[in-house]
């Protein structure tokens, strides 16, 4: 099903007589085609909590549907799951505040139970060019399924997972109130300081050094391994499909960096020389690309030690040899704020990483 849609409006500024903040909200118009498109819009204005302006009543005429920064990511994936037979998503938990969180599959043949290639995007709210490089790879393998040489080899090789937002709390959050939150909406019983770091919330290693249990702290572990509704859905994901995951990477920012384990100690993996040759195979397609200097490494030597990672829990507990944190773009200038003129580029020259780290493992 295709349906005209255009973003007429991008950015609205503060409500000030209601005291909403609407940055970053937009309207789109869609504009069906035919009476089934008409009927599709309508079964979706009674089947969710999407904000309808406008209503088509027949085809050729525009509906207005208000959306908020979390939904139209979602909006953009649903729609793709509607259009395109590649592609399925599964509402796979939900978050502290209820909200959903997402699984996009892209699989040739959903029946042949490939190896997969599995991603979590944007578990730190602030990190806002992870979700949009996550969506833009779902766009390019879609679009590129059947013309591009490459992408159909490894769409028929893998299949191809990504939860675009992981913490969709914090994200709203990061969009509504504070640009550089970072850590999930949980209240924390006995304090004031709301959220857990859900990148400290895992089994390996939980609550070691790198890690704090103080619920103020950016980097607070939370009561317990797992503790967290979307620590819970990524684990529970990861782990439906034991055995068939290839890769696992996690996408954070910012730094320039592709990580391997271990996180939470300096110790190696015994597969560290295979996993360097894997990373040293993606880093060099992606410094190709624009220049963009990148470094690798296990975490504890190139970075810093954290525990109650995801990638020490898929390559730990999930036995995902090939499972790496990769920071992307940039270096400290703009940090987590990355303009959006970076979005494409950040993308193109990450994607060229993964596709050549893919053929290498
Ligand atoms: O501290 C973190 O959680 C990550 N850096 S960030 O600036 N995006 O917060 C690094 C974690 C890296 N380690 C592994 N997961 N292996
Ligand atoms: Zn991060």
């Amino acid at each position: 099903m295709k349906i005209h849609v255009q973003i007429f409006c991008a950015l609205f500024s503060l409500a000030i007589a209601t005291k909403v903040d609407y940055s970053g909200h937009m309207v789109i118009r869609v504009v069906p085609q035919t009476e089934e498109q008409v009927k599709f819009l309508s079964a979706l204005e009674s089947s969710s909590s999407i904000d309808f302006w406008t209503r088509s009543v027949t085809a050729n005429r525009f509906t207005d549907i208000h959306v908020s920064p979390e939904s139209y990511i979602m909006a953009y994936l649903a729609d793709l799951a509607s259009t395109n037979p590649l592609v399925s998503t599964l509402v796979a938990g939900t978050s502290v505040e209820g909200r959903e969180i997402i699984q996009a599959t892209i699989s040739s043949d959903r029946s042949a139970n490939k190896p997969i290639a599995w991603f979590d995007c944007n578990i730190h709210a602030r990190e806002w060019i992870t979700a949009a490089t996550c969506v833009w790879i779902i766009d390019t393998i879609t679009s590129g399924y059947g013309t591009d040489a490459e992408i159909t080899a490894l769409v028929d090789q893998y299949d191809w997972k990504f939860v675009p937002v992981a913490n969709p709390d914090g994200y709203a959050y990061s969009w509504s109130n504070d640009r550089l939150w970072r850590k999930n909406r949980a209240i924390n019983s006995g304090s004031a300081c709301v959220g857990v770091d859900l990148n400290r919330n895992f089994p390996s290693g939980f609550g070691g050094e790198g890690s704090s249990s103080l619920p103020c702290s950016e980097t607070h572990h939370g009561v317990s391994a797992l503790s967290e509704p979307e620590s819970q859905t990524l684990d529970a994901l990861i782990a439906a499909d034991r055995g068939r995951v290839k890769a696992a990477i996690s996408m954070h920012s910012y730094s320039q960096l592709w990580l391997s384990s271990y996180s939470y100690s300096s110790a190696l993996p015994v597969e560290y020389p295979e996993m360097m040759n894997a990373m040293k195979a993606g880093v060099d397609a992606l410094v190709a690309t624009y220049g963009t200097p990148y470094e690798y490494g296990s975490t504890g030597t190139v970075l810093y030690i954290a525990s109650g990672t995801t990638t020490d829990h898929y390559y730990e507990n999930e036995g995902v040899v090939h499972s790496y944190t990769i920071e992307l773009r940039d270096k400290g200038r703009y940090g987590f704020e990355l303009p959006a003129s970076q979005i494409v580029p950040t993308a193109t020259e990450t994607w060229n990483g993964i596709k050549a780290f893919m053929n290498a493992i």
